[in-house]
């Protein structure tokens, strides 16, 4: 193995040492965090209080990371810089961009959320192929972590092992998409769909099983776990709909690609969309590949 390649192996499982050792932390903190804080993130979103502190506790660990250069997050205006001097005999440098706690408007109904992280090889922003990792917490009934490499995706159970700190265990080994889809979930009011957008609903919706839960890591894993397709599409008055291109499309598409799906914005892969900013919104439809495949034919034809 080069240099190179070890110091982004030790990066990538460092991240998730490090996102595994958290999300305990982050979920026990969140009965007291239901309420909003007094801040606004870069999209224009009221920030509530769990995700000010799981943004928090995110950069402190991850900024700790040998090989880490940068941290970015949703509720953040620009990439903190965190980098020392590489140590590990390379000069490859990594950022991690995080949704530290996705789907959050759920913590007043009491629903799934979950945590999002992306490691890039470059700079934010940066396109989804220069992803090396990605990953999310679900902080369902139960906490699992599903994790992506070039090697393949797998799923883990965490949970606290008292004094000895967090025991993970992998339940699932290199996962794929089942072949036969079950579900679908689709984000936004169907009135403000696209036309294309619209007439593709229409025919998953006596095909497939619909699965909502407002939290993307929720619906997304259902996607991973019983085949289908998750979208939160252009809207009429939101033409980019309302998923982040850094934070959230990408480490998304790179977890369903690499599990043999597919991610689109509609026209073009995910993981091929040029970013021109750092808190720039996309539209995002991922799953099973001959459903993305026939949601793109309808848009374009629709439009
Ligand atoms: P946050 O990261 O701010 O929570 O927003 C993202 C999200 O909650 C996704 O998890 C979810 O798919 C979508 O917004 C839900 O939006 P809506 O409430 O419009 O269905």
């Amino acid at each position: 193995m080069s240099g190179s390649d070890r110091l982004e192996a030790s990066v990538i499982e460092s991240v998730f040492d490090a996102v595994a050792e958290t999300a305990p932390e982050i979920r026990a903190a969140l009965p007291g965090r239901r309420v909003e804080s007094d801040r606004e993130n870069p999209s224009g979103e009221t920030v509530m209080a769990a995700d000010v502190h799981a943004d928090e506790l995110l950069e402190e660990r991850i900024g700790l990371i040998d090989g880490v250069s940068g941290y970015a997050s949703e509720e953040r205006e620009t990439v903190v810089d965190v980098g020392s001097e590489p140590k590990l005999g390379s000069e490859s440098r990594y950022a991690v961009a995080v949704d530290p706690l996705d789907g959050s408007s759920n913590l007043r109904s009491n629903n799934a959320m979950g945590t999002v992280v992306g490691v890039y090889d470059g700079s934010l922003p940066a396109r989804g192929r220069d992803l090396v990792a990605a990953g999310y917490v679900l902080y369902g009934p139960i906490t699992t972590m599903v994790v992506a490499t070039a090697d393949g995706v797998r799923e883990e159970v965490v949970t606290r092992g008292g004094d000895e700190g967090v025991e993970r265990s992998v339940v699932r080994e290199s996962i794929s998409l089942p072949s036969d889809p079950v579900v679908y979930g689709f984000g936004g009011r169907v009135p403000d769909w696209t036309d294309g957008f619209r007439v593709f609903a229409r025919e998953i919706e006596s095909e497939l099983k619909l699965r909502y839960g407002g939290a993307m890591v929720g619906d997304v894993n259902q996607v991973l776990t019983y085949g289908g397709i998750f979208a939160y599409p252009a809207l009429a008055d939101a033409p980019n709909g309302k998923l982040r291109l850094q934070f959230e499309a990408n480490p998304i598409a790179f977890i369903i690609e690499r599990a043999g799906g597919a991610a689109s914005d509609g026209t073009e892969a995910i993981l091929d969309v040029d970013p021109e900013e750092l808190h720039q919104r996309v539209p995002l439809h991922v799953g099973n590949e001959q459903l993305v495949d026939r949601l793109e034919a309808a848009v374009e034809s629709g439009q």
